[in-house]
């Protein structure tokens, strides 16, 4: 969701670009979200039925999500979170050309007995009847998104963790000349993130080849990503090449710029405020200004799937 997160670029005060005063301007904004005043959403874009991209096979309709309204393809594809393509919303949609997701590979390493590599061809390639979901999910940051994809569980079986693996490490891509957005070090690249190994092999939890029916594009994190449907949208880490089985708890990204902010689980929770704002209430990106806000749902909707996953922690303490 928009005014829950701010970029990095907004956390560097000593940071002095051009862009100070539009970082400036987009505080004021996300403050003013906060407050129920309003931000810079984007207008509603006709519903356009996607027109290029490569389909994929037909896929199995979960029931989750089932009566969410969609975002518009258009939204989804080209208002996006992905700083390596670029600070700011629309960058990522313009700077996704230079990103070459053929051939791509993830490695997968740590506590497993059968380290080794995932082709995306392989991925591609998995039984559909039986591994392939599609559902929609409110991607908790404003969007609701028909995603295709595979659950993590059964990728990460494949390579047999061990019993000393208690959590799971992702990473993104590191490579400037593809990524023009890491030319500048706002933040420590490559973009890190992790689960907890229970988390991890919850079927909800996705590895993310599609949207819409289509291959990712490009600013949606192709060509895999995760999608973890209970937590705020930084943890779903975009175009993945490396997956580690860790004993200890790994870094992620958003918990080493902004530890006070941004925590480890980063589930979605309407009782425990952001240190700045409220988190009750949430708008969805392409309904507007005007539009009614959403309730924020304990765990983003899921609670009834997940919540065991958390009983006796103490959810203000591990936000
Ligand atoms: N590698 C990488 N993954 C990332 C990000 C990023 O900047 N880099 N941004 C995250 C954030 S903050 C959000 S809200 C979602 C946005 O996903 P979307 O653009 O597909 O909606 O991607 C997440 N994954
Ligand atoms: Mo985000």
């Amino acid at each position: 969701m928009l005014i829950r997160i701010r970029r990095p670029s907004d956390l560097r005060e000593s940071d002095v670009t051009p862009e100070a005063h539009f970082r400036q301007r987009r505080r004021l904004l996300a403050l003013a979200a906060a407050a129920g005043i309003g931000a810079a959403l984007p207008a509603r874009a006709l519903v356009k039925p996607p027109a290029e991209g490569k389909a994929l096979p037909k896929r199995i309709d979960t029931d989750w999500g089932r009566d969410l309204e969609p975002t518009d393809f258009e939204d989804v594809t080209s208002y996006n979170n992905f700083l390596e393509l670029g600070s700011g919303k629309r960058a990522p949609a313009r700077n996704a050309g230079s990103l070459r997701t053929r051939p791509w590979s993830i490695r997968v390493e740590g506590e497993c007995e059968k380290p080794g590599v995932l082709d995306i061809e392989d991925l591609l390639r998995m039984p559909q009847e039986e591994r392939i979901y599609r559902f929609r999910c409110v991607e908790a940051w404003g969007m609701v998104v028909p995603w295709d994809g595979v659950p993590l569980s059964k990728v990460l079986a494949r390579f047999q963790p061990t019993s000393k693996a208690k959590y799971v490490a992702f990473e993104t891509l590191h490579d400037p000349k593809q990524m023009p957005g890491q030319k500048r070090d706002i933040i420590d690249w490559p973009y890190l993130e992790g689960l907890r190994m229970d988390e991890a092999m919850h079927p909800l939890t996705l590895l993310v080849t599609g949207v819409y029916g289509m291959e990712l594009p490009g600013q949606n994190g192709a060509p895999v990503r995760l999608v973890v449907p209970w937590k705020y949208g930084f943890k779903n880490i975009k175009s993945i090449v490396r997956i580690r089985f860790t004993e200890q708890q790994p870094r992620n990204t958003w918990a080493v710029l902004q530890p006070e902010e941004y925590g480890f689980y980063a589930n979605v929770n309407p009782e425990v405020d952001h240190p700045r704002w409220s988190q009750k209430y949430e708008r969805r990106i392409g309904e507007g200004l005007f539009a009614r806000k959403h309730r924020t749902l304990m765990f983003n909707g899921y609670a009834e799937e997940v919540a065991h996953l958390y009983r006796g922690m103490d959810l203000r303490r591990f936000f």
